[in-house]
């Protein structure tokens, strides 16, 4: 675990990232080896696919702001400039396509991990919303986007997006957004190193991600989206279509599937889908 980093970026909106020093913390064997750092781009996802076919697994692309970040379904994704980390990393692993939205699941372990190492005051405290969400006090830091291109039924590449809202104060987000977004700024009062937080998500990924590869299953990932779960034993809302389904959540299954039993006592095994806490 490293702590204590030096807060080389105490002017939070002026910071650059630099590869160079993004390098100086990571640990890993493939996962960042090759950082492209930019300083805008449309969505960093977008630029993991332009380049999916020339670079290799583990490439991670990084910008400092994005002018088109997207979330799931097409929805926006605010993506200021200089205070947040918005990256991709390119995968190419050898899972049949149904394995592939799980990989969301083992990001989002990763995040969890890696915020706790980076902050000891963040522990215990980051929350999974299934499937991609990362909440702090049950208002949104972060969001994962996990994208596949395939080829008749061959997998080509997987782009793995995540968004963290690190240094953002709550006049970078829009309006709509205050009541439900956050940051790791607004939650602990102190500025993050993106750099050092970007190696550690890393560090925490790489692991977990040839776990996955290996045993087939989500193993590590799935108990600590487990013990970090925001859903497990509430009462919510199934979204489907603009309309919602009352359930409660019971678990998590051994594929990531959400278990719920429903509002006529039934249970059922939720493989993918969007939930609502604000019942
Ligand atoms: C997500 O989608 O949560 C996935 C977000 C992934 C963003 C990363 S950034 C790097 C990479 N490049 C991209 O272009 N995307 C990825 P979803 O579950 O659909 O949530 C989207 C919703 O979250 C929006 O409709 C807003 O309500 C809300 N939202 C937008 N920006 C936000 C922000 N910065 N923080 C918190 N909530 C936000």
């Amino acid at each position: 675990m490293i702590q204590d980093y030096p807060l080389k970026n105490l002017t939070p909106d002026l910071a650059d990232l630099s590869p160079e020093n993004i390098k100086n913390y990571i640990r890993t064997e493939s996962m960042g080896r090759k950082l492209i750092c930019l300083e805008t781009v449309d969505s960093t996802n977008n630029e993991g696919k332009r380049r999916s076919c020339a670079e290799r697994e583990g490439t991670v692309i990084v910008s400092n702001r994005q002018t088109a970040g997207r979330g799931r379904l097409g929805r926006e994704w605010t993506s200021p400039g200089g205070k947040g980390i918005w990256m991709s990393i390119l995968l190419k692993p050898d899972l049949p396509t149904a394995k592939i939205p799980r990989l969301t699941m083992v990001a989002a372990a990763a995040i969890c991990l890696a915020l706790e190492s980076v902050n000891s005051s963040l522990w215990g405290k980051v929350q999974i919303k299934w499937p991609n969400d990362i909440l702090l006090r049950g208002k949104k830091a972060g969001g994962i986007l996990t994208e596949m291109q395939v080829s008749g039924d061959r997998l080509q590449s997987v782009v793995l997006g995540i968004g963290l809202n690190v240094n953002l104060g709550e006049g970078d987000f829009p309006e709509e957004l205050r009541t439900k977004a956050t940051s790791l700024f607004l939650e602990t009062g102190v500025p993050f190193n993106r750099e050092v937080l970007i190696a550690e998500i890393l560090n925490c990924f790489e692991p977990l991600y040839q776990d996955y590869l290996r045993e087939g299953n989500l193993g590590e990932s799935l108990e600590i989206c487990r013990r970090q779960s925001a859903v497990i034993g509430k009462k919510v809302l199934l979204l489907e279509k603009g309309a919602g389904q009352e359930a409660e959540v019971l678990d998590l299954g051994p594929q990531g599937e959400l278990l719920v039993k429903l509002a006529n006592g039934h249970t059922a095994s939720i493989l993918s889908g969007e939930i609502s806490l604000r019942l």
